[in-house]
């Protein structure tokens, strides 16, 4: 009992932090990017940043346990990327970002993407002042793992499956991800792509800028 109150009460702080998150940051786009580890959120942020660098200002706060490989490789292709290592810990919570924010130039940003700790279990339960959550599944992981891991599912606005280019190597079934994500959470879009060959890159792209216009529309009129 004393420990559910307690998490209970952790929740509610990180609620209250990402409610400040949201109030500072009025007219950019807050994307929360889940997944397990190694499913290609940093390579998507890094195609991402390269095929709208003309049309997006982007930037990348991106947590790891330990390392600041990932907001390396952003750097090197030009994105504007600070990492926040948890120290171990297996998800961002909001503090984290609301503290990272003060260290991050975000003068004319249009989309601040978060790319959380590679894990389908805990990042579900933080809310980090997000617009969208979007989980990527690798063609790789398996066609289980809607119905495996649901609250991630369910509390996401958009599933990209990723590396779409294995498909034809792996038993993995696009339409069975769909069904079960949709069974879990009926609302759920989903895109299909490879950030190698770039096949369906075109429609996320159009979804983030779709995304980001409405919400500078939305600022604009508040
Ligand atoms: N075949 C294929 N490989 C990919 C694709 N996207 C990423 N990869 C590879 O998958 C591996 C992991 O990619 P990352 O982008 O580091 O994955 P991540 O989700 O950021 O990993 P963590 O931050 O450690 O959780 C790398 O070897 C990538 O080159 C893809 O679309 N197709
Ligand atoms: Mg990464």
């Amino acid at each position: 009992m004393q420990c559910e109150n307690t998490t209970l009460s952790l929740l509610k702080v990180n609620d209250f932090v990402a409610k400040a998150i949201r109030d500072r940051l009025p007219d950019v786009l807050v994307i929360n990017v889940c997944s397990s580890p190694g499913s290609g959120k940093t390579t998507l942020m890094q195609e991402t940043g390269k095929r709208l660098q003309n049309r997006l200002n982007m930037a990348v706060l991106v947590g790891d346990p330990e390392t600041e490989r990932d907001a390396i490789r952003m750097r090197e292709v030009g994105i504007n990327a600070l990492q926040i290592v948890t120290g171990g810990m297996c998800h961002i919570e909001a503090q984290m970002i609301y503290q990272a924010l003060d260290h991050i130039d975000l003068t004319g940003v249009d989309v601040l993407f978060i790319e959380n700790v590679g894990n389908l279990v805990c990042p579900a339960a933080f809310d980090l002042g997000e617009d969208y959550r979007v989980t990527l599944l690798a063609s790789t992981e398996g066609d289980d793992k809607p119905k495996k891991y649901p609250r991630m599912f369910l509390t996401s606005e958009l599933m990209v499956v990723s590396k779409a280019d294995l498909l034809p190597y792996v038993p993995f079934k696009v339409d069975n991800v769909v069904a079960d994500a949709r069974d879990i959470n009926p609302d759920i879009e989903v895109i299909t792509l490879s950030s190698l060959t770039g096949e369906g890159m075109e429609a996320w792209c159009e979804w983030l800028v779709a995304k980001a216009e409405t919400k500078r529309r939305v600022a604009i009129a508040a």
